[in-house]
């Protein structure tokens, strides 16, 4: 069976490079103009995202096993300095905030660490990282040649460093960090600096090699990156846009490589396709590209007030591993599979001479290596948007439009980034504990601050984030003025930076200059006409129920309940609700649909789970986010407490908590799409090669392999069609040509099974149309 023979190929190179690996594991890092040189080796790299704060340490392990089993060599992080230190020296590395227990759960799976310190890392992350008492510090200015700030910055990457060298973290002293980077997407900014962006980016490159890590620093998108720090490239195109290092003794690195976008309220998500991202990462390799890194590998969750502002709380959900740790197929296997394809050039890729070699007008093969001593890799570029049928020393090779063909030996093909043959999955939300009882509900009216007794005053409409320090998302403005005539109706009229100002601060990607300016909060406000700007203001600062932290076990019970609803009928906003509820059984992740709500915030057991925005809408009508992570290690097996916020007039009864599992497996294999190694070898006559690698000398049709998550089997086949099936898993039909038997001989195989592979072949269905190519599609309920 050849689908079974290269599959173990491709085990084995996973086998042999980790045994370099683990050796490499203890050893100097350096780099050349071709790549990193770990341990006297250099290195292609495949690198992913993880970011530790949006995960739960419990859900460390299994992400990066996950990552490990996708051919992902090294994981990147940012360091988020308002995490670890809020308040000035008064650091906090507990909890998901445990930088160090991350790093070596990381090191004891065998992976390397690329340490994004930043510090300001935007991340679309609360206040770009910095921590806010920053803004208060005289005369500071972020990010340029000003010393308050650089002492600052200093001080935290300074302590970071240490932090990693007591533990011996850095490869240099056998620990698993081989990167470094400081600063972050500088380059945005620096105009606005003037000269003194140049000599802070100067600054900040020796103040970072000064630190002595023993491993290379890396500056994103800084294209004047002073020696020896490697300028890099994020982006979505980098194989495209990237004008490459900026001296020849500097490697190619890729350190942004986005799977998708970030998502924000109300904006419809934009995703990119498997097939996209298989392409630019195989033309970046191509192009001599030697390190790629997945922004996100797994994107996760935005815990807390930690988003900046419009950001979903739930973060990158469409990457390879999504917000809950599911692998997200067809991508994830997809990418594996490129990977291993990779895996397989690692040699020339990385000892030979690149050459290229043009196939036509928009076909290009790259190639590594030596053709003639079979030491070589090539790389066939289809960049037009049709097929083509190229010819490659004398062989003839089928491109689907857009697409790269990996051919580890020059010879046969063992990837093409346009043809997935890994299973689509569906992910479902099955409610398994339903709040609809109103006997369950209590609730809590959060009481509007009386003027008179506030004690913070002011003439002027105070700056919201300079008022709160960021402690709280909500800041209470009180006046009190005569009216003349009280029958009247009055207009109220404000003129307010509330959200959308704060989009402007910490939303926008390429933001990040003067951020220690940026206001927020009321700007005006007319009242009839009358502007009441300078008038006598009273404050408040948070709500009631945030002072008494009424979300924890013991806060909750400060303050005097209602019975649900019994005030009156209405729902009134500003209210807070508290139910009870036991752990559903299980091991599958949980989230809670808060459909029926609102905006607001929502607590388990005193661990604020994020910010919710149901209300707002995309253009589609399609709430942004209805479903809201609840990581299993915040529960207790029964007792536990949500409490919510809701600052609008959602309904508390519609609430569910939902089981996050796949429930449906779909996979498409065609009879001209075999798997890795003999794929897309056509035999021609006259003067062409014919492909004789077929080991055994069996002639060996395409393998369906179908599977469900573990601790599921699947239980129903919704389709199948051995013929020429219309469409693609996402939406398919039969065809003019189908084997009648095609759902028996499926169910036959299939039902009742975790997993089950068929042949896709004549052998199996019979031949249901001759001389046409077949396909066959399954799509399987997993119970
Ligand atoms: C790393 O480099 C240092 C200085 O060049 C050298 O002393 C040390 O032996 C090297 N370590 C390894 C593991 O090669
Ligand atoms: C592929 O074609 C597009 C235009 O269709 C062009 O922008 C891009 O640079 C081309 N890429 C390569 C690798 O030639
Ligand atoms: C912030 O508040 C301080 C007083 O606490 C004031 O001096 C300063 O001007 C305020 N800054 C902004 C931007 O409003
Ligand atoms: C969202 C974002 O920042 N997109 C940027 C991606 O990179 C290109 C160039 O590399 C920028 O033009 C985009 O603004």
């Amino acid at each position: 069976m050849k689908y079974w023979l290269s599959f173990t190929l491709f085990l084995c190179g996973f086998a042999l490079s980790f045994t370099v690996f683990c050796k490499a594991l203890a050893g100097n890092v350096t780099y050349d103009g071709r790549s990193l040189v770990i341990d006297g080796q250099h290195r292609i790299l495949f690198s992913g995202s993880i970011h530790y704060p949006r995960s739960t340490p419990e859900m460390w392990p299994s992400l990066i096993a996950k990552a490990k089993e996708g051919g992902i060599d090294v994981i990147q992080t940012y360091v988020f300095w308002n995490l670890h230190e809020p308040q000035q020296e008064k650091y906090d590395f507990s909890g998901r905030n445990d930088l160090v227990r991350f790093i070596k759960e990381i090191q004891a799976q065998g992976l390397y660490v690329c340490l994004r310190i930043g510090p300001f890392i935007e991340g679309e992350w609360s206040y770009g990282g910095f921590p806010f008492w920053l803004h208060d510090i005289p005369d500071i200015v972020f990010r340029t040649d000003n010393e308050p700030f650089k002492k600052e910055m200093q001080r935290f990457a300074t302590k970071i460093v240490d932090m990693m060298k007591e533990e011996r973290l850095y490869a240099s002293q056998g620990g698993p960090i081989i990167l470094s980077q400081i600063e972050n997407e500088y380059k945005l900014v620096e105009e606005a600096f003037h000269e003194k962006g140049k000599s802070y980016v100067r600054w900040a490159a020796n103040m970072a090699v000064g630190l002595q890590t023993g491993v290379p620093w890396v500056m994103c998108k800084q294209d004047d990156a002073p020696d020896p720090v490697i300028n890099t490239c994020n982006g979505m195109r980098c194989g495209e846009t990237f004008a490459g290092p900026n001296s020849p003794q500097k490697p190619a690195l890729w350190t942004e490589n986005w799977t998708s976008f970030v998502e924000t309220y109300g904006e419809e998500p934009y995703i990119r396709s498997p097939e996209e991202i298989a392409f630019h990462v195989a033309l970046f390799i191509a192009k001599k590209g030697s390190y790629v890194n997945y922004y996100m590998y797994h994107g996760g969750t935005n815990f807390g007030r930690s988003a900046s502002a419009f950001v979903k709380t739930s973060y990158y959900d469409q990457a390879p591993l999504d917000e809950y740790g599911l692998t997200r197929q067809p991508k994830w296997g997809h990418l594996k599979e490129l990977h291993a394809a990779m895996k397989l050039c690692s040699k020339p890729l990385t000892s030979g001479q690149q050459t290229t070699l043009p196939l036509g007008q928009l076909q290009q093969a790259y190639v590594y290596g030596d053709y003639k001593s079979g030491d070589c890799a090539a790389f066939l570029v289809n960049n037009g948007s049709k097929d083509a049928e190229v010819l490659f020393y004398n062989v003839l090779y089928q491109l689907p439009r857009k697409s790269i063909s990996i051919l580890p030996d020059c010879k046969a093909v063992a990837f093409n980034t346009a043809k997935v043959s890994t299973q689509y999955d569906t992910r479902t939300m099955v409610p398994c504990e339903k709040f609809g009882s109103k006997e369950r509900w209590e609730d809590f009216r959060e009481a509007m601050p009386d003027f008179d007794k506030t004690s913070l005053r002011a003439t002027v409409l105070l700056e919201q984030m300079n008022t709160t320090k960021d402690e709280s998302d909500y800041l209470w403005y009180t006046l009190r003025f005569q009216h003349d005539s009280p029958n009247a109706q009055a207009t109220l009229n404000v003129q307010s930076c509330g959200h959308v100002l704060r989009a402007f601060v910490n939303g926008h990607f390429n933001s990040g200059a003067y951020l220690e300016r940026k206001v927020a909060g009321l700007r005006s406000v007319r009242i009839e006409g009358k502007d009441f700007s300078r008038y006598l203001w009273g404050y408040q600062v948070g709500l009631s129920g945030e002072q008494l932290q009424i979300y924890s076990d013991l806060g909750s019970r400060k303050v005097e309940w209602n019975k649900f609803g019994s005030s009156d009928n209405q729902p009134q906003p500003l209210t807070w609700y508290k139910i009870e509820f036991d752990a559903p059984a299980g091991s599958e992740p949980l989230a809670l649909n808060l459909g029926s709500m609102g905006k607001g915030q929502a607590w388990i057991n005193g661990q604020n789970i994020g910010r919710y925005w149901v209300s707002f809408h995309t253009y589609k009508g399609q709430p942004s986010q209805t479903w809201y992570n609840v990581p299993r290690s915040f529960l207790k097996p029964s007792g536990n407490l949500l409490i919510l916020l809701e600052e609008e007039n959602g309904n508390p009864l519609g609430i569910s908590l939902d089981r996050v599992s796949t429930t449906r497996a779909c996979v498409k294999v065609s009879e001209s799409h075999l798997p890795p190694v003999t794929s897309w070898l056509v035999e021609k006559q006259g003067g062409v090669k014919k492909n004789n690698r077929q080991k055994n000398g069996r002639k060996t049709p395409p393998y369906v392999q179908l599977s469900c998550p573990r601790g599921r089997t699947i239980s129903k086949i919704l389709f199948a069609s051995y013929g020429n099936p219309a469409g693609d898993c996402q939406s398919y039909a039969q065809g003019s040509c189908h084997a009648s038997n095609s759902k028996t001989i499926v169910k036959q195989a299939c039902l009742g099974k975790r997993s089950c592979s068929i042949s896709a072949s004549n052998g199996k269905f019979g031949d249901p149309c001759p001389g046409l190519l077949k396909t066959l599609v399954i799509d399987a309920q997993c119970k």
